[in-house]
Protein backbone atom coordinates (compact mmCIF):
# COMPACT_ATOMS: atom_id res chain seq x y z
CA UNK A 1 0.00 0.00 0.00
CA UNK A 2 2.61 2.46 0.97
CA UNK A 3 4.50 1.72 -1.62
CA UNK A 4 1.80 1.88 -4.17
CA UNK A 5 0.96 5.48 -2.92
CA UNK A 6 4.93 5.97 -3.05
CA UNK A 7 5.13 4.99 -6.93
CA UNK A 8 1.63 7.25 -7.75
CA UNK A 9 2.97 10.04 -6.07
CA UNK A 10 6.69 9.35 -7.94
CA UNK A 11 5.12 9.34 -11.33
CA UNK A 12 2.94 12.48 -10.42
CA UNK A 13 6.20 14.79 -9.59
CA UNK A 14 8.40 13.62 -12.75
CA UNK A 15 5.16 14.07 -14.80
CA UNK A 16 5.08 18.02 -13.83
CA UNK A 17 7.05 20.17 -16.39
CA UNK A 18 9.02 20.87 -12.93
CA UNK A 19 9.79 17.07 -12.39
CA UNK A 20 10.59 16.38 -15.85
CA UNK A 21 13.06 19.64 -16.09
CA UNK A 22 14.79 18.67 -13.11
CA UNK A 23 15.12 14.87 -13.37
CA UNK A 24 16.93 15.49 -17.05
CA UNK A 25 19.31 18.47 -15.96
CA UNK A 26 20.36 16.80 -12.83
CA UNK A 27 21.03 13.49 -14.69
CA UNK A 28 22.35 14.87 -18.10
CA UNK A 29 26.02 15.72 -17.89
CA UNK A 30 26.78 18.29 -17.17
CA UNK A 31 24.48 19.01 -14.70
CA UNK A 32 21.75 22.06 -15.63
CA UNK A 33 18.48 23.19 -14.79
CA UNK A 34 16.63 25.71 -17.04
CA UNK A 35 16.33 29.27 -16.47
CA UNK A 36 12.75 29.11 -16.11
CA UNK A 37 12.81 27.10 -13.47
CA UNK A 38 13.97 30.97 -11.37
CA UNK A 39 10.67 32.31 -11.80
CA UNK A 40 8.12 31.14 -8.70
CA UNK A 41 7.32 33.66 -6.52
CA UNK A 42 10.65 34.61 -4.87
CA UNK A 43 12.21 34.16 -7.87
CA UNK A 44 10.31 36.74 -9.57
CA UNK A 45 10.41 39.07 -6.99
CA UNK A 46 14.56 38.76 -6.77
CA UNK A 47 14.47 39.54 -10.81
CA UNK A 48 12.72 42.53 -10.09
CA UNK A 49 15.01 43.79 -7.81
CA UNK A 50 17.85 42.96 -10.11
CA UNK A 51 16.35 45.02 -12.66
CA UNK A 52 16.99 47.93 -10.57
CA UNK A 53 20.65 47.31 -9.09
CA UNK A 54 23.46 49.76 -10.62
CA UNK A 55 25.99 46.88 -11.96
CA UNK A 56 22.21 45.59 -13.87
CA UNK A 57 22.21 48.06 -16.69
CA UNK A 58 20.08 45.92 -18.87
CA UNK A 59 16.45 47.21 -18.19
CA UNK A 60 17.83 50.86 -17.73
CA UNK A 61 19.63 51.21 -21.02
CA UNK A 62 16.50 49.87 -22.55
CA UNK A 63 13.99 51.98 -21.25
CA UNK A 64 16.25 54.87 -22.00
CA UNK A 65 15.77 54.00 -25.70
CA UNK A 66 12.41 53.40 -25.51
CA UNK A 67 12.33 56.78 -23.69
CA UNK A 68 14.29 58.70 -26.92
CA UNK A 69 13.27 56.99 -29.66
CA UNK A 70 9.48 55.22 -29.22
CA UNK A 71 7.79 57.98 -31.45
CA UNK A 72 10.09 57.23 -34.23
CA UNK A 73 9.37 53.20 -33.28
CA UNK A 74 6.18 53.93 -33.89
CA UNK A 75 6.08 56.11 -36.65
CA UNK A 76 8.58 53.87 -38.34
CA UNK A 77 6.23 50.47 -37.40
CA UNK A 78 3.03 51.80 -38.19
CA UNK A 79 2.49 51.69 -41.92
CA UNK A 80 -1.26 51.67 -41.18
CA UNK A 81 -3.24 51.71 -37.81
CA UNK A 82 -1.29 49.33 -34.95
CA UNK A 83 -2.42 46.91 -32.83
CA UNK A 84 0.32 46.33 -29.99
CA UNK A 85 0.87 42.48 -28.69
CA UNK A 86 3.64 41.75 -26.03
CA UNK A 87 5.15 38.62 -25.28
CA UNK A 88 6.51 37.67 -21.90
CA UNK A 89 4.82 40.78 -20.91
CA UNK A 90 4.82 40.50 -16.74
CA UNK A 91 3.68 43.34 -15.43
CA UNK A 92 4.68 45.61 -18.67
CA UNK A 93 6.50 48.52 -17.15
CA UNK A 94 8.38 49.75 -19.65
CA UNK A 95 5.43 49.50 -22.87
CA UNK A 96 3.55 52.73 -21.34
CA UNK A 97 6.80 54.97 -23.48
CA UNK A 98 5.64 52.50 -26.44
CA UNK A 99 1.55 53.05 -25.91
CA UNK A 100 1.88 56.77 -25.05
CA UNK A 101 3.91 57.25 -28.74
CA UNK A 102 1.04 55.02 -30.26
CA UNK A 103 -1.76 56.94 -28.72
CA UNK A 104 -0.09 60.48 -30.11
CA UNK A 105 0.25 58.55 -33.37
CA UNK A 106 -3.71 56.92 -33.51
CA UNK A 107 -6.57 58.01 -31.24
CA UNK A 108 -6.98 54.26 -29.54
CA UNK A 109 -5.03 51.56 -29.29
CA UNK A 110 -5.64 48.06 -27.93
CA UNK A 111 -2.48 46.38 -26.41
CA UNK A 112 -2.49 42.39 -26.32
CA UNK A 113 -0.22 41.34 -23.24
CA UNK A 114 0.71 37.70 -23.11
CA UNK A 115 2.43 36.14 -19.63
CA UNK A 116 1.97 33.04 -17.57
CA UNK A 117 1.56 34.61 -14.92
CA UNK A 118 -2.26 35.70 -14.74
CA UNK A 119 -2.01 38.09 -11.40
CA UNK A 120 1.12 39.82 -13.40
CA UNK A 121 -1.32 40.77 -16.43
CA UNK A 122 -3.89 41.73 -14.05
CA UNK A 123 -1.35 44.36 -12.65
CA UNK A 124 -0.37 45.59 -16.15
CA UNK A 125 -4.46 45.62 -17.25
CA UNK A 126 -5.58 47.72 -13.90
CA UNK A 127 -2.36 50.33 -14.37
CA UNK A 128 -2.28 50.82 -18.05
CA UNK A 129 -5.94 51.55 -18.14
CA UNK A 130 -5.80 54.00 -15.11
CA UNK A 131 -2.88 55.72 -16.59
CA UNK A 132 -3.75 55.39 -20.31
CA UNK A 133 -7.27 55.42 -20.76
CA UNK A 134 -6.86 55.63 -24.61
CA UNK A 135 -5.49 51.99 -24.19
CA UNK A 136 -7.62 48.26 -24.60
CA UNK A 137 -5.71 45.79 -22.43
CA UNK A 138 -6.43 42.72 -23.67
CA UNK A 139 -4.23 40.46 -21.48
CA UNK A 140 -3.85 36.48 -22.24
CA UNK A 141 -2.53 33.77 -20.14
CA UNK A 142 -0.34 31.59 -22.11
CA UNK A 143 2.88 30.37 -23.29
CA UNK A 144 3.91 32.76 -25.62
CA UNK A 145 5.12 30.08 -28.11
CA UNK A 146 1.68 29.61 -28.88
CA UNK A 147 -0.48 32.98 -27.77
CA UNK A 148 -0.31 34.47 -30.57
CA UNK A 149 -2.37 32.36 -33.25
CA UNK A 150 -5.48 33.43 -31.08
CA UNK A 151 -5.02 37.20 -31.05
CA UNK A 152 -7.54 39.09 -33.93
CA UNK A 153 -5.98 42.25 -34.59
CA UNK A 154 -8.78 43.55 -36.24
CA UNK A 155 -7.26 43.98 -40.08
CA UNK A 156 -4.84 46.20 -38.18
CA UNK A 157 -0.69 46.07 -38.59
CA UNK A 158 0.31 43.89 -35.77
CA UNK A 159 3.56 44.96 -33.71
CA UNK A 160 4.71 42.13 -31.33
CA UNK A 161 7.44 43.17 -28.95
CA UNK A 162 9.43 40.79 -27.59
CA UNK A 163 11.70 43.24 -25.36
CA UNK A 164 14.20 43.02 -22.37
CA UNK A 165 16.74 40.81 -23.77
CA UNK A 166 14.65 37.87 -23.18
CA UNK A 167 15.24 36.31 -26.43
CA UNK A 168 19.13 35.92 -24.61
CA UNK A 169 17.80 33.25 -22.54
CA UNK A 170 17.12 30.89 -25.67
CA UNK A 171 19.95 28.81 -26.88
CA UNK A 172 20.54 30.28 -30.78
CA UNK A 173 18.82 27.25 -32.35
CA UNK A 174 16.03 27.60 -30.06
CA UNK A 175 16.14 31.33 -30.81
CA UNK A 176 15.50 30.60 -34.45
CA UNK A 177 12.65 28.22 -34.01
CA UNK A 178 10.40 30.06 -31.49
CA UNK A 179 11.23 33.27 -34.07
CA UNK A 180 9.85 31.42 -37.01
CA UNK A 181 7.10 29.71 -35.20
CA UNK A 182 6.17 33.67 -34.29
CA UNK A 183 6.75 34.93 -38.34
CA UNK A 184 4.63 31.73 -38.71
CA UNK A 185 1.42 33.33 -36.80
CA UNK A 186 2.20 36.63 -38.00
CA UNK A 187 0.67 38.07 -41.51
CA UNK A 188 3.10 39.48 -44.35
CA UNK A 189 4.14 43.02 -43.13
CA UNK A 190 3.50 42.52 -39.18
CA UNK A 191 5.98 44.15 -36.90
CA UNK A 192 8.49 42.68 -34.55
CA UNK A 193 10.48 44.75 -32.20
CA UNK A 194 12.93 42.77 -30.52
CA UNK A 195 15.16 44.15 -27.43
CA UNK A 196 18.96 42.83 -27.49
CA UNK A 197 21.51 43.21 -25.20
CA UNK A 198 25.02 43.75 -26.95
CA UNK A 199 28.55 42.07 -26.48
CA UNK A 200 30.59 44.88 -24.70
CA UNK A 201 33.74 44.65 -22.18
CA UNK A 202 33.73 42.06 -20.24
CA UNK A 203 34.03 43.44 -16.87
CA UNK A 204 31.21 45.60 -17.04
CA UNK A 205 29.03 42.42 -18.20
CA UNK A 206 30.18 40.24 -15.03
CA UNK A 207 29.54 42.76 -13.04
CA UNK A 208 26.57 42.97 -14.19
CA UNK A 209 25.54 39.21 -13.29
CA UNK A 210 27.66 38.87 -9.91
CA UNK A 211 26.82 42.09 -8.18
CA UNK A 212 28.17 43.58 -5.34
CA UNK A 213 24.93 43.22 -3.04
CA UNK A 214 24.36 39.55 -3.93
CA UNK A 215 20.95 39.81 -5.08
CA UNK A 216 21.75 37.91 -8.33
CA UNK A 217 23.45 35.39 -6.62
CA UNK A 218 20.32 35.11 -4.46
CA UNK A 219 18.37 34.76 -7.60
CA UNK A 220 20.83 31.86 -8.33
CA UNK A 221 20.32 30.00 -5.50
CA UNK A 222 16.92 30.48 -4.88
CA UNK A 223 15.76 27.50 -7.52
CA UNK A 224 17.78 25.05 -5.24
CA UNK A 225 15.65 26.32 -2.19
CA UNK A 226 13.03 25.94 -4.88
CA UNK A 227 13.39 22.21 -5.22
CA UNK A 228 13.84 21.84 -1.63
CA UNK A 229 10.05 23.07 -1.06
CA UNK A 230 8.65 21.70 -4.17
CA UNK A 231 10.24 18.49 -4.57
CA UNK A 232 11.85 17.65 -0.88
CA UNK A 233 15.14 18.05 -1.98
CA UNK A 234 17.78 18.22 0.60
CA UNK A 235 19.99 21.17 -0.67
CA UNK A 236 22.10 22.86 2.21
CA UNK A 237 22.55 26.45 0.25
CA UNK A 238 25.28 26.95 2.31
CA UNK A 239 27.46 24.49 0.35
CA UNK A 240 26.64 25.71 -3.34
CA UNK A 241 28.24 29.43 -4.59
CA UNK A 242 27.28 31.25 -7.25
CA UNK A 243 29.15 32.19 -10.12
CA UNK A 244 29.14 33.93 -13.33
CA UNK A 245 31.24 32.91 -16.57
CA UNK A 246 31.85 34.83 -20.00
CA UNK A 247 32.22 32.77 -22.81
CA UNK A 248 33.88 34.62 -25.58
CA UNK A 249 33.51 31.68 -27.95
CA UNK A 250 30.00 31.68 -27.49
CA UNK A 251 29.21 35.37 -26.61
CA UNK A 252 27.17 34.34 -23.45
CA UNK A 253 27.12 34.91 -19.98
CA UNK A 254 26.93 31.57 -18.25
CA UNK A 255 25.75 31.24 -14.44
CA UNK A 256 26.47 27.98 -12.19
CA UNK A 257 26.09 27.04 -8.83
CA UNK A 258 29.30 25.37 -8.21
CA UNK A 259 29.31 22.82 -5.26
CA UNK A 260 31.61 23.71 -2.64
CA UNK A 261 32.19 20.16 -1.40
CA UNK A 262 31.81 16.58 -2.70
CA UNK A 263 28.29 15.85 -1.83
CA UNK A 264 25.12 14.04 -2.21
CA UNK A 265 21.83 15.20 -2.86
CA UNK A 266 18.43 13.46 -2.78
CA UNK A 267 15.35 14.79 -4.30
CA UNK A 268 12.19 12.29 -2.62
CA UNK A 269 10.02 13.59 -4.96
CA UNK A 270 11.75 12.27 -8.33
CA UNK A 271 13.45 9.43 -6.03
CA UNK A 272 16.61 10.62 -7.51
CA UNK A 273 19.89 10.64 -5.83
CA UNK A 274 22.40 13.42 -7.40
CA UNK A 275 26.40 13.07 -7.15
CA UNK A 276 28.30 16.39 -7.17
CA UNK A 277 31.90 16.51 -6.90
CA UNK A 278 33.63 19.57 -5.53
CA UNK A 279 34.08 22.15 -7.65
CA UNK A 280 31.35 20.36 -9.96
CA UNK A 281 28.67 23.03 -11.53
CA UNK A 282 25.05 23.42 -12.34
CA UNK A 283 24.88 25.21 -15.06
CA UNK A 284 21.39 27.43 -14.77
CA UNK A 285 21.30 30.14 -17.31
CA UNK A 286 22.87 31.88 -20.22
CA UNK A 287 22.87 34.70 -21.38
CA UNK A 288 23.43 35.54 -25.05
CA UNK A 289 24.94 38.79 -26.21
CA UNK A 290 24.82 39.85 -30.01
CA UNK A 291 26.40 42.30 -32.51
CA UNK A 292 23.93 43.96 -34.41
CA UNK A 293 25.31 42.11 -37.35
CA UNK A 294 24.47 38.63 -35.45
CA UNK A 295 21.28 39.76 -34.77
CA UNK A 296 20.49 40.94 -38.20
CA UNK A 297 21.05 37.11 -39.35
CA UNK A 298 19.52 35.40 -36.51
CA UNK A 299 16.28 37.35 -37.92
CA UNK A 300 16.65 36.51 -41.22
CA UNK A 301 17.29 33.06 -40.54
CA UNK A 302 13.71 33.40 -39.02
CA UNK A 303 12.18 34.78 -42.02
CA UNK A 304 11.91 38.38 -40.74
CA UNK A 305 13.19 41.30 -42.38
CA UNK A 306 15.08 43.80 -40.14
CA UNK A 307 14.34 47.21 -40.88
CA UNK A 308 16.05 49.50 -38.22
CA UNK A 309 18.05 49.76 -35.11
CA UNK A 310 17.48 51.81 -32.20
CA UNK A 311 20.38 52.29 -30.02
CA UNK A 312 22.02 54.64 -26.41
CA UNK A 313 24.90 56.82 -26.38
CA UNK A 314 27.13 53.52 -25.59
CA UNK A 315 26.42 50.99 -27.58
CA UNK A 316 25.10 49.05 -24.75
CA UNK A 317 21.47 48.03 -26.43
CA UNK A 318 19.65 47.28 -29.43
CA UNK A 319 15.64 47.58 -30.12
CA UNK A 320 15.58 46.05 -33.53
CA UNK A 321 12.49 46.53 -35.86
CA UNK A 322 11.47 43.76 -38.55
CA UNK A 323 8.89 43.14 -40.72
CA UNK A 324 7.16 39.39 -41.07
C1 LIG B 1 15.34 37.71 -18.08
N1 LIG B 1 16.70 37.80 -18.64
C2 LIG B 1 16.71 38.66 -19.82
C3 LIG B 1 17.74 38.14 -17.66
C4 LIG B 1 19.13 38.22 -18.35
O1 LIG B 1 19.79 39.24 -18.20
O2 LIG B 1 19.50 37.27 -19.04
C5 LIG B 1 17.78 37.13 -16.53
C6 LIG B 1 18.87 37.41 -15.53
N2 LIG B 1 19.71 36.52 -15.03
C7 LIG B 1 20.53 37.07 -14.17
N3 LIG B 1 20.25 38.35 -14.13
C8 LIG B 1 19.22 38.59 -14.94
Amino acid sequence: MHVASARSSLNTAIQTPLGEEVYRGLTGHPKSLCPWLFYDEKGSALFEQITALPEYYVTRTERAILADYADEIISTAADRRLTLVELGAGTATKTGLLLEAALRHQQRVTYHPIDVSESALNEAKLRIETRLPGVTVKPRVADYTEGLGAIDAAGQRRLVLFIGSSIGNFEPTDAVQLLRGLRQQLHAGDRLLLGVDRIKERKLLLAAYDDKAGVTAAFNLNVLERLNRELGANFNLRLFRHCARWSEEHSRIEMHLESLVSQQIFIPALELEVKLNRGETIHTENSYKFTPEGLSSLLERSGFKPSRQWTDERNWFSVFLATA
